[in-house]
């Protein structure tokens, strides 16, 4: 439970206009009107100060002791999350009845708060409720990685990919905010009263959660994974290559799984003949053992090409991960224009070691301009960029075993074995595993860094942040500031967080 804290305040300070002196400067008086009417909070104003308590006008961080009259626990809190300052993540006042005001004026001093003075805002749920308040915007809390609502979250997270799946990208984002602030809450969930007052918890999710609390599960989320339209949706996006509108063209066809699009003889493109021949292994979670032995591959032939250029992990693994569904990483070199051909010479030395089974490498297309980024900035970006597939040796196995790479690619060439036949195929030496090579100058490196990083859902947000609260435009290239037409620059992400009057998050708890 997060305790109401008493906030420090700067002491001795004056107050109002008709002031007597402030005999009790830690304590910050604010009285809420509503309900209690402005005459009589005029009334109750003029009598403190007199007696030399220091009451507020108006409400601000530095309120310690909020008192209302007639408004429940639930009103108090929901009003004071509506003024909570950005940031804040929990309630860091006293929330008060009158009682305990009119018993420190008949006192002469703030008397001891007693547990009939508080408001309660637990009744319900119980003394073990807790007491906190979440930003609305993902990339204003602190998710860790490990939390307390596995069970709720993943139901969520279900009905989010189902309503992918569906091309419903309002309720997929709504699935997923709900998720991402279950993630973020200090303790499990226990009874509906736990959620008063947080975020982005709307009716359709607040059903599920009640469901699941009740009976131990969700009807609805078990009806969905056991419908045909998702699980065939899930096992076709399985497919690298293949997004929603593909998977979902194929399913209305009859296919199913990918076996069913391998007989059916559909053209396919390149990266989705890749995405069938080593389906398996590219569903098949890769470990951070496995990234970290791709990072020295990846770092010996980026420094055998530019001595001096830096390579970075990024994506889920530099958010702390110990799996993912593919490995990230930044190239930069610290001199500006250094990097420019880089890839391409990266790329065929990999290449010419037989490191690589598949690759589509992009140039890069981003260009500044002095009116700021020409479309809204979207979660693609327009790097130097390299989509790959590894071949990554097993432990215990040398490249001289088996079947060598130089054979699979003649073999690949030749068009010999069906689709069919390769994603039955089994190989016990090496590992398919999807790599993403991204070239950044130097310039633009801490933004890359940040977007890339994610979550998909923080960045997501630190976007609409940027753009709703600050009038911004956030990208993995660039922050534009609308209003002072210009480019704000930075070379950490600090500075960025900085720029967009955000509190630093590390990357551990970005994990919305
Ligand atoms: P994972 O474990 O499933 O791999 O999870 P991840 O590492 O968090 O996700 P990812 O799909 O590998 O992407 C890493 C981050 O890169 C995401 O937050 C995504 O928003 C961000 N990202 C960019 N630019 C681009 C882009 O052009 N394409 C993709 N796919 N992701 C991008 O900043
Ligand atoms: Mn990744």
């Amino acid at each position: 439970m997060v305790p109401l804290k008493r906030r420090k305040t700067d002491s001795g300070s004056v107050s109002g206009d008709d002031n007597k002196v402030i005999k009790f400067p830690n304590v910050v008086i604010f009285l809420l009107e509503r309900k209690m009417g402005s005459s009589r909070k005029a009334f109750l104003t003029r009598l403190g100060r007199r007696k030399g308590f220091r009451i507020e006008e108006s409400y601000s961080q530095a309120v310690t002791h909020v008192v209302s009259e007639n408004n429940s626990g639930r009103e108090m809190r929901a009003w004071l999350e509506s003024q909570a300052p950005a940031g804040s993540t929990e309630v860091p006042v006293h929330l008060l009845d009158i009682s305990w005001f009119t018993e420190s004026m008949r006192a002469g001093r703030p008397v001891d708060i007693q547990d009939r003075h508080r408001l309660q805002v637990t009744h319900e749920p119980g003394p073990e409720a807790v007491m906190i308040t979440l930003s609305g915007y993902a990339c204003q809390r602190r998710t860790p990685l490990q939390h307390h609502n596995t069970a709720l979250t993943e139901a969520l997270l279900v009905l989010a990919e189902n309503a992918e799946f569906c091309e419903d990208e309002g309720r997929n984002i709504a699935f997923k905010r709900a998720a991402s602030v279950l993630k973020a809450l200090p303790q499990a969930v226990c009874r509906m009263g736990d959620l008063q007052g947080l975020p982005c918890l709307g009716e359709h999710s607040q059903r599920v959660i009640k469901e699941i609390l009740e009976d131990g599960k969700s009807r609805e989320v078990e009806t969905t994974l056991q419908s045909e339209q998702y699980q065939a949706m899930k096992s076709l996006t399985g497919i690298f290559g293949v997004g929603v509108k593909t998977a979902d063209r194929w399913f209305r066809e009859g296919l199913r799984q990918p076996s069913d699009v391998a007989k059916s003889g559909q053209r396919l493109n390149h990266a989705q003949q890749a995405g069938l021949q080593y389906y398996n292994d590219l569903n098949t979670p890769v470990t951070k053992a496995e990234a970290d032995v791709i990072s020295r591959i990846v770092e010996g032939a980026v420094q055998e090409v530019l001595p001096g250029a830096e390579i970075t992990l990024t994506g889920g693994f530099r958010r702390g991960k110990q799996t993912g569904h593919d490995v990230d990483f930044l190239i930069t070199h610290p001199e500006e224009g250094r990097e420019e051909g880089l890839l391409t010479k990266v790329v065929s030395l990999l290449e010419t070691r037989g490191l690589l089974l598949y690759q589509k490498t992009t140039r890069n297309s981003y260009l500044e301009t002095k009116e700021g980024p020409a479309c809204p900035p979207s979660n693609m970006d327009r790097f130097e960029r390299c989509f790959s597939i590894f071949r990554l040796e097993r432990p215990g196995h040398s490249s001289t075993q088996g079947e060598s790479p130089q054979a699979a690619c003649e073999e690949r060439a030749r068009g010999e074995g069906s689709a069919l036949e390769q994603l039955a195929g089994e190989h016990l030496d090496w590992k398919a595993v999807r790599v993403d090579l991204v070239v950044t100058p130097v310039s633009q490196f801490a933004f890359a860094l940040l977007g890339w990083t994610g979550s998909q859902l923080f960045e997501r947000e630190l976007r609409r942040w940027a753009g709703q609260e600050k009038s911004m435009s956030l990208s993995s290239h660039a922050l534009f500031d609308n209003k002072r037409k210009q480019y704000l620059r930075a070379s950490s992400e600090e500075e960025i967080f900085a720029h967009l009057g955000l509190a630093y998050i590390p990357p551990c708890e970005r994990n919305a």
